[in-house]
């Protein structure tokens, strides 16, 4: 299948590239501004894109990607509000925000959103458990890469492989779940 990945995002565009390669599916990028909306979930905010979007008339099958990073100790920030904070605070920002604060868990969620050819809409969902570290750490990756290690690890996403970051990422199982979809069309 031909799949337009709706996204201003690079980092995103290889991994999402990497997954869809195997299954005989190919990926392009198409770099259309979507607002994002003021929303309290990944979820919220995937649909909307999916409906602007197809009334923008983008031509489907099209795939939108929306992630956040869930610090516990934090209560979930910054969750939705991930590109906004990575952008102005950066990641030496919430380092700082997690300064003398020993619990580190946080979580990576991932809502791929789907639209096919008959106007139907599909959500995956993808989740990755583990720790914030205290420096970065790696050069590989995108985004907050260099300070999360996922749970099982001592490495960050950054000092990953591609491969081994896709089979345990928040990205790779909401992937894994919509190639599964794609298979049983
Ligand atoms: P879109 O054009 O696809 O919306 P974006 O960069 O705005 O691209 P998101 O809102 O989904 O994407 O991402 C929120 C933030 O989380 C942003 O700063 C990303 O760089 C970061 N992010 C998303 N996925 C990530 C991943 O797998 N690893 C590290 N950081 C990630």
């Amino acid at each position: 299948m031909n799949i337009n990945l709706v996204t201003s995002n690079s980092g995103k565009v290889e991994e999402l590239t990497y997954i869809l390669k195997p299954f005989g599916h190919n990926a392009s990028q198409l770099k259309v501004e979507c607002p994002e909306i003021q929303a309290s979930t990944l979820e919220a905010v995937v649909d909307f894109g999916l409906d602007w979007l197809a009334a923008k008339k983008i031509q489907t099958p099209f795939i939108i990607d929306d992630a956040g990073i869930f610090i516990e100790a934090l209560q979930n920030f910054p969750g939705v509000y991930s590109r906004y904070v990575y952008d102005t605070i950066g990641l030496q920002g919430v380092l700082k925000q997690m300064e003398g604060l020993e619990d580190r868990s946080t979580s990576f969620k991932c809502v791929i959103g789907l639209m096919l050819e008959d106007g139907t809409k599909h959500k995956f969902v993808g989740e990755c458990k583990g720790d914030l570290i205290y420096e970065k750490r790696g050069t590989g990756g995108f985004g907050y890469d260099p300070i999360f290690i996922p749970e099982g690890y001592d490495k960050t996403f950054s000092e990953l492989s591609p491969k081994e970051k896709n089979a345990v990422s928040h990205r790779g199982r909401a992937m894994k779940k919509l190639v599964d979809f794609l298979a049983e069309l």
